[in-house]
């Protein structure tokens, strides 16, 4: 770093910054808009991307309660893969895995992709069975998928305990390698900064507290900034869908349950993939600061409270020593809750609802970071042409009145 750019650096730091341009602006609201977004993750954000990308849509705002990404996406635990076993469910995640392939160059925002590989352990013949089944389902629709048995698990994750005197012995594992993690506030800022350039409004702090229909149609919504007006409206709000569906006069299949997750101290790179286990319930990776980050299943109960209970942490930590007895003396430096909402078959709703201009994106439950390029980009399609895409088409509210679900609660992995 040269003498000149280590003073500017200082001089900037301690004047607050006045020379680094904000990455979007923090616009007031406007009276009315062709199109409003409530809710200010990731899918939200990428939908009024691809909005205003690939749809010419010009007349766009996301409104956001708290803080951009301040929802599930800035709490989840990364990791991204497209292993799923319906037709309908592969080609909507390996759309986004696409997606995520390029997002980085698309945002001009690193958005720190890391294809380091999802390993899905089994430790029992029933799971043997299931797994093959799956990676041959997996390979059919032309996604990556392998299966490992013991001591290549062991080649994969050295640290990894594969002792057959143990309550689950690990017996071998699948793998998808184009799978991995990525920086869940990068992904939310690339499209807030994004979609900002392309002329979408964005408000912080701005809570939708009401929806004005009349004769069937969506007119507009009341905020904690006062009424704007709108023709067409997408709710993407994850663990609060059904409140704001609710003020809309719809009910909608969706449970919304506390999913937690924690970090340990810091240590030297030991784990250079993500590990996942239905069996004894836990899942983790090494963040890039050498954290193990740690996530578990959700709370069995509903709450809209942001925070999980201790025997969640309890049955953690007892699965993660399982595995990995080796991590008994690490500490454990910070835990955290999101609120995830879940629908009957562990499928997403992305669609239009029975009130028209009214669309929405949610149901991703316990695993749509993953999604979201491939969801924003599917929904935005689903409002510019008042239809939905192939892609999303078969990810209907209604499919619960016709029955046609898409049960994807094994692919859910270890959260649901
Ligand atoms: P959010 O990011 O929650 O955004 C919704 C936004 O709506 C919020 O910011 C909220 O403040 C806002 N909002 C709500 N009500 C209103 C209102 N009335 N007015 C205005 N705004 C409103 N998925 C994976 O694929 N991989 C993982 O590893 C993974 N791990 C997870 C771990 C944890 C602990 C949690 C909690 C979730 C995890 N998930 C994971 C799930 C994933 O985080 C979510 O499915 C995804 O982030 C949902 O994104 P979203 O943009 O729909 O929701
Ligand atoms: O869907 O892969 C996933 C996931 C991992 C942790 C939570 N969800």
């Amino acid at each position: 770093m040269t003498r000149y750019s280590i003073f500017s650096l200082a001089r900037n730091a301690l004047a607050h910054r006045p020379n680094w341009q904000r990455a979007w602006r923090s616009p007031d609201p406007r009276p009315a808009y062709d199109v409003v977004i409530v809710g200010g993750g990731g899918h939200g954000l990428a939908t009024a991307y691809y909005l205003a990308k690939e749809h010419g849509v010009s007349n766009i705002a996301v409104l956001e309660k708290g803080w951009l990404g301040g929802g599930n996406t800035g709490r989840n635990t990364t990791v991204i893969r497209s292993n799923y076993l319906w037709d309908e469910s592969a080609h909507l995640y390996e759309k986004a895995l696409q997606l995520y392939e390029g997002l980085s160059q698309e945002l001009n925002f690193n958005i720190m992709l890391s294809q380091r590989g999802v390993l899905n352990l089994v430790h029992n013949e029933h799971e043997l069975k299931e797994m093959s089944r799956r990676v041959r389902a997996i390979r059919l629709n032309g996604i990556d998928s392998e299966i490992l048995d013991r001591q290549a698990v062991k080649a994969e994750i050295p640290v990894i305990n594969i002792s057959p005197q143990v309550r689950y012995p690990i017996l071998g594992a699948s793998i998808q390698r184009r799978g991995g993690v990525a920086r869940h506030d990068a992904v939310a800022w690339g499209f807030a900064r994004a979609a900002d350039a392309r002329g979408v409004d964005i408000v912080q702090n701005c809570e939708v507290t009401g929806i004005d229909v009349a004769n069937g149609r969506v007119r507009g919504l009341q905020t904690s900034r006062g009424a704007i007006a709108a023709k067409q409206v997408g709710l993407v709000a994850a663990g609060h869908s059904s409140l704001l569906a609710a003020m809309a006069g719809l009910r909608l299949p969706i449970e919304s349950h506390p999913l937690q997750a924690m970090v340990s101290e810091p240590i030297k790179p030991v784990l250079d993939c993500v590990v996942m286990s239905n069996a004894v319930h836990v899942y983790l990776s090494q963040s890039d600061k050498g954290e193990l980050v740690i996530g578990a299943g959700i709370d069995g109960y509903n709450s809209y409270a942001q925070r999980g209970s201790f025997q969640i942490i309890e049955s953690q930590m007892g699965a993660l020593l399982e595995l990995f007895p080796s991590f008994s003396r690490l500490r454990m430096l910070r835990q955290w809750g999101g609120i995830v909402d879940v629908c009957p078959d562990a499928s997403p709703i992305v669609g239009k609802t029975p009130v028209e201009g009214l669309y929405i994106n949610c149901g991703w439950g316990t695993g749509g970071f993953k999604a979201t390029p491939g969801s924003g980009w599917a929904f935005a399609h689903t409002i510019a042409q008042d239809r939905p895409h192939a892609l999303n088409a078969p990810f209907t509210l209604e499919r619960f009145s016709t029955g046609a679900l898409i049960d994807e609660h094994g692919a859910a992995a270890v959260a649901h």
